[in-house]
């Protein structure tokens, strides 16, 4: 599966709560599909979506927060699994895009997936109460639904091919969706009738 595909399969599902995605080819990606001002793309902050998602999760309990990460994102703060699992909110869907390689600056650079590291392994381990992995849309679009259900911390890795957008063009400004997303999430939950 491509991440477009996989992202445009779920799209749907995850475009009515809050939605953090980590930057570069997966926020390219989910823009392409339609931008929403409860989306928000998470620029140049490597290993810092779950970290946002927490955050936004935790103070926000009348929401489901979606976050949607990179394999080598993930790598580089291994901390985010941990402290988001020790937390453990029960309104927050990791979804982690698994392509082996930092694709947004060269699918030459492979990360440890491409080797032994297995981040559903590494998420349970870090305390995550439910995991899982996914290779095609189907099951993604199950997995999803499923952890909105549950109720309960789900990180989902999903295994896409090393495929990314022609165009890493993303509009509005960073500063720009910071205040639109604060604003949207203000109108959204329980909020809304206030
Ligand atoms: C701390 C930090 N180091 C390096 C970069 C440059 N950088 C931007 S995207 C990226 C690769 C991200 O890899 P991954 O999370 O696997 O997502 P993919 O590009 O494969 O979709 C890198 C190294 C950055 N933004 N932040
Ligand atoms: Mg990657």
């Amino acid at each position: 599966m491509t991440r477009i595909d996989a992202i445009k399969s779920i799209y749907p599902i995850i475009a009515e709560h809050a939605v953090v995605t980590i930057m570069g080819a997966t926020a390219a990606e989910l823009f392409k599909c339609g931008h929403r001002a409860n989306f928000f793309y998470l620029e140049h902050a490597m290993g810092l979506a779950p970290s946002m998602g927490l955050g936004i999760a935790l103070a926000r309990p009348d929401l489901k927060v979606i976050v949607l990460d990179g394999d080598g994102s993930v790598l580089m703060n291994l901390g985010g699994l941990t402290t988001m699992a020790r937390c453990d909110p029960p309104n927050l869907v990791h979804i982690i895009f698994d392509n082996e390689v930092l694709l947004s600056v060269g699918v030459s650079f492979t990360t440890a997936t491409a080797a032994a590291a297995d981040l559903e392994g590494l998420a349970r381990e870090a305390g995550v109460p439910r995991t899982a992995t996914c290779r095609d849309e189907s099951e993604l679009i199950r997995l999803v639904d499923e952890a909105l259900l549950a109720d309960k911390l789900t990180t989902i890795v999903a295994k896409v091919e090393p495929i990314g957008p022609d165009s890493y063009f993303i509009d509005p400004h960073m500063l720009e969706n910071r205040f639109e997303f604060e604003r949207a999430l203000r109108q959204m939950g329980d909020a809304k009738s206030e």
